[in-house]
């Protein structure tokens, strides 16, 4: 083909998929209504591709439907399932739907696989457990029969599946375990091995789907490697002779039923040392992400044979407009490193950088959207246009495709010139930024200005911020959203639910009490609609983990904050109790990460607007007599960049930005921050350094172990691991909360240490939450009597 797509969304436009599925799980619908469901979506997402000008015939179209995860559907293909869901294999090792929903989300004792981050994207995929003795065959025929489903309306899909290299980069090594001993979570692994040692043993299972695919005419097959544009522990050269020795062993697979000709995508970041292996090894298609990486040396491109290469210039990740001459040219500039007359042969292909499953489908789905922000953006369907119009001035010059060009250059020209791109006062603010700005007095000053006022026990109780969203805020939130309720009435209902809530932790015995934030939707969007410089969108959903999705805000313009917008909320819960109240703000870095960012400046300028937008925040909250101010950044690790060498520069705009929002903070007022997921490892030292006076982190399912590593890197602040994990819906007894806490106690010193769950409980409905935090209270006095 001449343009393609790597992957569209699969949730659907209105998030039919979502629906679907969570109404079977709830015991609503059938197994067959969700199978109509799901086929009804497959087929008008084919229709509306074609109907975009996505060739029907060509295999353009990518067949990448999953009901929950694309890794987990890999894992189950290949019949890597964890020992702990064998009994719901059949005889063949297949996993019917249901049993597939239940490896995503455990049953009972038995755990789910983990999530994790999907590259440096908002996207989390489900891990696939290998052990030295897991056992892969080709046991679903998934991917066949969505192929056949296309083809019998006539459109010939291109299968998607993960490639071997990437599969096993992406697994976790877990031990053999006894598929008898059930409910056992996978333990540790036998020193030294890698799910890569097992590549030999999951080729032959590729192999068989190639066949498979052969065998019902698949004229191609995506295989993503993405992992390639990634450093792993694993030596390069270790990766690349592992790409070489799969795609060898794949692509000599010539045998009958003819395999489909194989289309190796690496996504998500540069990889010129790849594109030639796997082109000597013998793929017939291979990708690059022009967006994120450039255009491969001359040198690189001349080792690509006759390898059709598949440019992915149309950025997958971000929702503006491209810059389609900017595009044309690069495109032009890599045509002419490859043998001549490449693009009009169909050596040279037009793509996505990515899947487009990181953007929303549509901006005409948008009616409240400002008429001149939607003429910048782009969304799923609009970038499908904007691949065609390259791919037709590649082949047959630009004028071929003049209108779209044209249309291109003014709505860049418009985005350029609008005045809240580029403003007189922000920037002027940002230039004049010191050091001093970004700088509080030493920790050992502020910590005794803070005892004073605050006056805590040893061991202090708090909570992470949020408490949970129930039905009737919901209900609430969406009447008011129509026009329903009045906005004194839901202000009203907003107030009284603070109310509540610091009652309750009255009640239990907290010691730094928190509003809840009921009036919050989503710890960024409640920012963005609250800040100048962003928009919000009604039905921009993009998919986060299986049936879940967020509404990633629109970072378009310079950013300043209009007016107060936490200060009121927090104000009243102070008011209604001597216990200290803490302010709750999410930090640049977390506001960056969940939005879509204007790509025409670097990010570190952007964080840093951001920052004072908050830093006017911090002021008004400690002018308001709020002496507790947590600024989360859960999202810290998400945004470092996939290569080391680019760390240093990121850590330091990045904590930089931090350091600016609350700085202003005089001695006396204690910041707490929060960060979730377990893996700080690579960014412990910009722990240290935000400057914090308390951290909050995720560490009850990992039993403290991070404690240590903090300790060992030189941090002395306040910290407050985690010490139940509200990820599960299971109360933990005094006695486990007790016991992690006095593990706790043995890493960090008792004035410094602070008693809190893994992180926010709005998730979580009431019945658990108030045992829970009544055990945290219970044992954080037990362990200070024991403290003396
Ligand atoms: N906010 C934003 N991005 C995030 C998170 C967040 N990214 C990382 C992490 N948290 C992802 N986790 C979730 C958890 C729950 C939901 C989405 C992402 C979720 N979404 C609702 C749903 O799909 O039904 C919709 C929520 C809404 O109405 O806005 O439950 O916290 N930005
Ligand atoms: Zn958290």
């Amino acid at each position: 083909p001449a343009a393609t797509i790597l992957g569209y969304p699969r949730i659907g436009p209105r998030r039919e998929l979502k629906r679907a599925v969570e109404s079977f799980w709830a015991g609503r619908s059938e197994l067959d209504d969700l199978q109509i469901a799901a086929a009804d979506l497959r087929r008008r997402q084919r229709g509306r591709l074609v109907d975009l000008g996505l060739a029907p015939d060509d295999a353009s179209i990518p067949c990448d439907f999953t009901f929950y995860d694309q890794v987990l559907d890999t894992a189950v293909t290949l019949g890597a399932v964890p020992p702990r869901f064998a009994h719901l294999l059949d005889d063949d090792g297949a996993l019917d739907l249901p049993g597939y929903f239940t490896v995503a989300r455990g049953e009972g004792e038995r755990p789910p696989l983990e999530m994790t981050k999907w590259f440096d994207t908002n996207y989390h995929y489900l891990v696939p457990e290998i052990s030295p003795q897991t056992r892969f065959r080709l046991s679903d025929d998934r991917v066949e029969r969505l192929f056949l489903e296309a083809a019998a309306e006539g459109v010939t899909t291109r299968p998607v599946v993960v490639g071997p290299v990437t599969f096993l980069l992406l697994s976790k090594a877990v031990a053999a375990e006894d598929p008898g001993d059930g409910a056992a979570p996978a333990a540790a692994p036998p020193e030294g091995f890698t799910p890569l040692d097992r590549l030999e043993d999951v080729l032959p299972a590729y192999v068989d789907l190639l066949h498979a695919l052969g065998g019902v005419g698949a004229p191609w097959l995506q295989l993503e490697e993405p992992a390639l544009a990634v450093d792993w522990g694993v030596p390069r050269e270790r990766v690349l002779a592992a790409v070489e020795r799969a795609y060898t062993v794949l692509a000599a697979e010539t045998t009958r039923p003819e395999r489909p000709a194989l289309f190796v995508p690496v996504a998500y970041g540069p990889a010129e040392d790849a594109l030639p292996v796997l082109a000597r090894a013998g793929v017939e298609a291979v990708g690059l992400d022009l967006v994120r990486g450039g255009v491969p040396s001359g040198e690189v491109l001349s080792q690509l044979g006759d390898a059709v290469v598949v440019a992915g210039a149309v950025d997958g990740r971000n929702v503006w407009r491209t810059d389609l001459d900017a595009a044309l040219e690069r495109l032009q500039e890599l045509e002419a490193g490859l043998p001549a007359g490449a693009a009009r042969d169909g050596g040279l292909c037009v793509a996505t950088s990515t899947s487009l499953q990181h953007v929303p489908y549509d901006v005409g789905a948008e009616t409240r959207l400002d008429p001149q922000l939607s003429s910048w953006l782009a969304f799923a369907d609009q970038k499908v246009e904007e691949v065609l119009a390259l791919a037709t001035a590649l082949t047959q010059g630009r004028d071929a495709a003049k209108g779209a060009f044209a249309a291109a250059a003014d709505r860049r020209r418009s985005r350029l010139e609008h005045p809240g791109v580029r403003r007189a006062d922000v920037r002027d603010r940002v230039a004049a930024l010191t050091d001093a700005d970004r700088s509080r007095a030493p920790f050992a000053e502020r910590a005794a200005a803070q005892a004073e006022v605050l006056d805590l026990p040893p061991l202090p109780t708090t909570t992470i911020g949020s408490f949970p969203q129930t039905v009737e805020i919901r209900r609430a939130r969406a009447a008011y959203g129509r026009g329903e309720l009045s906005a004194e009435e839901y202000t009203a209902a907003m107030r009284e639910e603070i109310e509540r809530v610091v009652r309750l932790q009255e009640d239990l015995g907290l010691d730094v009490l928190v509003h809840g934030e009921p009036e919050r939707n989503d710890m960024v969007q409640y920012f963005a609609e609250n800040l100048e410089g962003f928009a919000v969108t009604e039905n921009g959903w993009v998919q986060s983990y299986g049936t879940r999705c967020t509404r990633p805000s629109i970072l378009w313009g310079d950013v300043a904050r209009p007016a107060p917008i936490t200060v009121e909320w927090s104000r009243h819960a102070a008011s209604l109790t001597d216990k200290p109240v803490k302010g709750m703000l999410t930090g640049p870095v977390t506001i960056l990460a969940w939005s879509f960012v204007r790509d025409d400046q670097p990010l570190a300028d952007t964080a840093a607007q951001v920052a004072l937008a908050l830093r006017d925040e911090v002021a008004d909250l400690e002018a308001a007599g709020i002496g507790v101010i947590q600024v989360d950044e859960p999202a810290l690790r998400e945004l470092l960049p996939l290569r080391a060498e680019h760390h240093a520069a990121y850590l330091e705009w990045s904590v930089g930005a931090f350091r600016l929002a609350t700085a202003v903070a005089a001695p006396a007022t204690q910041v707490h921050t929060h960060l979730c997921y377990s893996e700080f490892g690579e960014v412990i030292g910009a722990i240290d350094a935000l400057d914090a006076d308390v951290t909050s982190i995720e560490a009850a399912r990992s039993r403290m172990e991070v404690l240590p590593e903090l300790q060992a890197a030189g941090f002395a602040r306040g910290v407050g691991p985690g010490v139940y994990d509200i990820h599960s819906p299971r109360v933990p007894s005094e006695e486990e909360v007790a016991e992690l806490v006095a593990l706790a106690a043995e890493s960090v010193p008792p004035q410094l240490l602070w008693v809190n769950p893994d992180c926010g409980l709005k998730t979580r409905g009431y019945d658990e939450v108030e045992p829970s935090l009544r055990h945290l209270v219970a044992a954080a006095q037990k362990v200070r009597a024991q403290l003396g």
